[in-house]
Parts: structure tokens; sequence; C-alpha cells
């Protein structure tokens, strides 16, 4: 089975948590510590990703110690073509929707795309949805972002997302974003798509997540709190123990 049905099966049993490592900012070998770490406390993915441009080689190195340390599936969350990692098992393949920058939408896209074929890594496609206020994420990725309270514009993107026949829908307010998407918004998708929707974005506490989940989220991504909080692994099990609730 791939990885997305594998993930796509799963979210039909219960709500999944994915955790989230920049490259750029711990050592490979602390990555590892925090894969094996996010293992045991029950996420059911990890994710490499960022938005600012880390060396290839820093990203490799950051996938080899993740999976040198975890049975986890490592997909990629690209913000270009460069990316990229051998290494991985997977690669969300998406298009940050609202971007005003062809580059963002479909061209590092097709620059990629062979290598992704060549080294034989999943592609799972997936629209990306910056939500205010997007922090580096919507600065850097060129993007009309759209407003927290602007629902029928949310629910518009993720209903052209599943008609595109893509797999996933991320809603995301920007890494350490002060306030994640609205409880409002994430149902407002959830009741209009029947793909599944994944949610980021200055979530921190298990409180948080819990209503997120319970508004509609499927899987919910933690990244700064990941790497940042001092007893990541108690938070992290409260968390996930607060999404599958
Ligand atoms: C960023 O949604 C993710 O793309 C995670 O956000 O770093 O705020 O957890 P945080």
């Amino acid at each position: 089975m791939t990885i997305a049905n594998d993930l796509i099966k799963k979210v039909g049993e219960k709500k999944l948590h994915f955790s989230l490592l920049d490259p750029e900012d711990q050592t490979p070998k602390e990555a590892g510590k925090l894969a094996k770490l996010a293992e045991e406390a029950g996420s059911s993915a990890m994710m490499v990703g960022g938005s600012t441009l880390t060396s290839s080689m820093q990203v490799d190195k950051t996938v080899e110690a993740i999976k040198g340390n975890s049975k986890l599936p490592v997909i990629l969350f690209p913000s270009g073509k460069k990316f990229l990692s051998k290494y991985a098992d997977a690669i969300f393949f998406m298009s940050c929707l609202n971007s005003r920058n062809l580059g963002f939408l479909i061209r590092e896209h097709v620059q990629g795309s062979l290598f992704i074929k060549q080294v034989d890594i999943e592609p799972i496609s997936m629209g990306y949805l910056i939500v205010e206020p997007g922090m580096t994420a919507g600065k850097i990725g060129q993007v009309d972002l759209v407003n927290r309270d602007d629902l029928q514009t949310a629910v518009g993107y993720a209903l052209a997302t599943q008609y595109f026949g893509m797999k996933f829908f991320y809603l995301e307010a920007g890494s350490g974003a002060p306030e994640p998407v609205t409880n409002e918004m994430i149902s407002a998708v959830k009741k209009n798509i029947n793909i599944p929707l994944i949610v980021g974005g200055g979530i921190r506490s298990a409180k948080t997540a819990h209503e997120k989940a319970l508004a509609g989220a499927d899987i919910i991504v933690t990244g700064t709190t990941f790497e940042k909080d001092k007893n990541i692994e108690k938070t992290l099990r409260e968390i996930i123990k607060a999404i599958e609730e």
C-alpha cells in the first residue's frame, strides 16, 4: 500500500498527528532523537520542511538521521525544487494555491518532478492554502493571504483542490502563528470536502489541538512546539492524546 493510501485509511479510523522538523533548526543528530520521541509519543509521520532555503545536503542528512532512528514515514514538505532528498519516503507534491508566484503554484514542480521519478519517492498531491497571519510561509510564498473570517474563500479553495483530484488539503496559518486557523474555518471546510483536511500553524497545546480536531481537522501538524518545547515528550503525548479523544 502507498503511504498516501495508508494515511487515508488511518484517517478513516482516527485523527492523526504529524511532526514537522525544519532541517535548519537542529542538527541531524538532534532531528533523529526528536523523531524517535515523536514515534514513541504516537505521531503518524515525520514531515521535513521549511520556508527558507536549506542546502540539499542538510535535508539529506536530516532525513537520513530520522530514518535511522524511527520507522515513521518521512514526508518532504518542500519550499521548492531544491528541497528534495532521495532518502525520503514521500513528498507532499503541493501547490501553494494562493501564491502570486507561478513557481509555487506549478513551475518549481515541473523542474523537480523528474528527480522525484528517478529516485522513486512517492508524490502525495496536496492543495496548500495560507491563511492570515501566514508568517514566513506567507511572505516567502508571496501569498494573497486568506482573511481569517473568509470562510467562503477557504471552502472554494478546498473544493477546487478536491475537484483537481488532489489527495489532501492543508489549511496553514504559518509556522509560529500567534493564533491558528479558526475553528469556524476548519468546520466550514470539513463540511464541504471528502479528502483529508490537514491543519497546522500555531498549535502549541493539547487544548488547542483538541479544539481543532473537534472542529474537523483530520490531521494536526505541530512544528515549533516540537522543536522548542523543553518538555516535548510530555507535551507531545498530551497533544496526541487530545487529538485522538
Ligand atoms: C508549519 O503548520 C506548520 O507549516 C507547523 O506550524 O510551527 O506553528 O507548529 P507550527
